[in-house]
């Protein structure tokens, strides 16, 4: 097997901690490979991350700088680093919980400044860690070890909200989506101002084991059948579209 994102890894990391059908680990790839592709300097980068599964991704597999820090912090700490050394290139890579539950408010804050800030969020619409417990992500009606019954609120939509905040650039794709989300992940980390991509990542252990589909290949078809691009969308009506996820660039 061709291990090309291999100097990428800091050395003596071993595999990683993220289950069997997880997504976050697919992510992880794409992002090496768009920094990769852009040929970027890993001395000027920054990669900041809160706690939870989503957190591991850069921290400590990256071979670079990183800050693994409270969570639902990431934010605060980026700003800082951001306000001392403006040339860095910082990257928050983490959880939907962790971003935008009880990081929600450091989210749409920095979203308003539009602060030269890359985001990237593992929405795996759960709090996988810890336990499974509900996100402000979950759907509404999913079963969670806290929403037994099924979540009686509607969800977060991340994307929307952290446009209507005053992000710049924001994005929307599933982890089955590599291409465009290569793409998307190159275009973030070139853009100065707030960049946000929402990626959907599967969590078969906390999610799927309570709810359907369950498997973790079901869950990667599911995620395929569901995304659709904005174009797509625009033809279908409001009851064909309530089961699909819209997905692609929102912002600019
Ligand atoms: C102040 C504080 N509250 C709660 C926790 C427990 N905690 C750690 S990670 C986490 C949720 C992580 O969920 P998410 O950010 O969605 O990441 P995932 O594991 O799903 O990738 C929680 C509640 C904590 N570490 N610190
Ligand atoms: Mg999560």
């Amino acid at each position: 097997m061709v291990r090309a994102m291999e100097k990428y890894i800091r050395p003596g990391v071993k595999g990683t901690p993220f289950c069997p059908g997880c997504g976050h680990g697919i992510l992880m790839g794409l992002i090496l490979r768009a920094i990769d592709e852009l040929n970027m300097d890993m001395k000027k980068m920054l990669f900041v991350s809160g706690i939870g599964c989503a957190a591991w991704i850069p921290s400590p597999h990256f071979n670079g700088d990183t800050l693994h820090t409270l969570h639902g912090r990431a934010l605060a700490f980026a700003t800082g680093a951001k306000l001392y050394d403006p040339d860095l290139c910082v990257v928050v890579i983490s959880g939907d919980g962790d971003l935008s539950s009880i990081g929600g408010n450091h989210l749409i804050h920095a979203a308003r400044r539009d602060m030269d800030l890359k985001v990237i969020c593992a929405n795996n619409m759960i709090y996988g860690m810890t336990g499974g417990q509900v996100a402000s992500t979950t759907p509404k009606g999913a079963k969670t070890s806290t929403t037994g019954g099924g979540n009686p609120y509607r969800p977060f939509d991340l994307s929307r909200l952290v446009a209507a905040a005053g992000a710049s650039y924001v994005a929307r794709y599933s982890v089955t989506q590599p291409l465009a989300l290569i793409r998307s992940l190159k275009k973030a980390l070139r853009h100065v101002g707030f960049s946000f991509i929402e990626v959907l990542s599967p969590c078969p252990t906390q999610y799927g084991r309570r709810n359907r589909p369950e498997k973790p290949e079901e869950m990667i078809q599911d995620l395929i059948r569901r995304c659709i691009l904005e174009e797509e969308a625009k033809g279908l009506s409001e009851e064909e579209l309530a089961e699909k996820i819209v997905t692609g660039e929102f912002l600019p």
